[in-house]
């Protein structure tokens, strides 16, 4: 089968000029910590509503990404059960009676291997799609994910997950400085802030698009949809 050339996504602040070949999804930090009732982002006083409503738009996004054969890669926030990757400073700040590395009502908070940290049952991967622990907020600090994207030819992300202004922007900025195209669609990722959501949304596609594009996952889909028209 001949895959035509590249479809557009419609976008802000222009189309995004969309290669799937060498475009992967990063799934970011869909974790039942930051999930699901209980868990950590709950305990910290937030709304996890907020980020509930992202979960079936990226189950959609996702097993259409599958279907059309493409790169999937999630991460997870968390450290290791020592604890070594863990600066003192993200410890202790918030100043909360627990933090991380405690006992919560989903094993010890964010550590590697306890079941608060596991991704939710929505969205697990499958064992071909590679899960990056990254111990920081950047999904390229202190990980292998740039050398995965290297290796693979990966020259462009659609960046979903959680939190918008957090883990999601501080990853769309890293890729960009590090010459990845990232495109957000909007529906796919929150905040527990709504307000935070919209302008970590603004600063993205501000200026010309200074860290990238800002989209929905309806206009990825006709994309995706246009692709296998084309190549019909
Ligand atoms: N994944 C991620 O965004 N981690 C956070 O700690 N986010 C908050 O908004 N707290």
């Amino acid at each position: 089968m001949i895959i035509s050339a590249a479809p557009t996504i419609e976008a802000e602040p222009y189309d995004f000029d969309f290669h799937p070949a060498t475009c992967a999804l990063l799934i970011i930090d869909m974790q039942r910590d930051f999930l699901e009732p209980g868990g950590f982002g709950e305990m910290l006083g937030n709304d996890v509503s907020q980020l509930r409503r992202t979960i079936a738009p990226n189950q959609r996004l996702l097993a259409a990404w599958r279907a059309a054969g493409l790169h999937v890669i999630h991460t997870r926030e968390g450290h290791r059960p020592d604890l070594a990757c863990l600066p003192p400073a993200k410890r202790i700040r918030g100043r909360a009676p627990k933090t991380i590395g405690d006992p919560g009502p989903m094993g010890r908070i964010l550590v590697r291997g306890q079941s608060g940290h596991d991704l939710i049952p929505e969205l697990q991967p499958l064992p071909e799609e590679p899960v990056i622990d990254k111990p920081g907020k950047g999904a390229f600090f202190a990980t292998d994910l740039h050398a995965i994207l290297q290796n693979r030819g990966i020259t462009q992300m659609i960046v979903t997950g959680v939190t918008t202004e957090v883990c999601v922007n501080t990853t769309v900025r890293e890729a960009n400085d590090r010459g990845y195209d990232c495109l957000v669609p909007e529906d796919c990722v929150g905040s527990y802030f709504p307000e935070f959501h919209d302008m970590g949304l603004r600063m993205i596609k501000a200026q010309g698009g200074i860290f990238g594009w800002v989209s929905h996952s309806d206009k990825i889909h006709a994309a995706l949809g246009r692709r296998l028209e084309a190549a019909a």
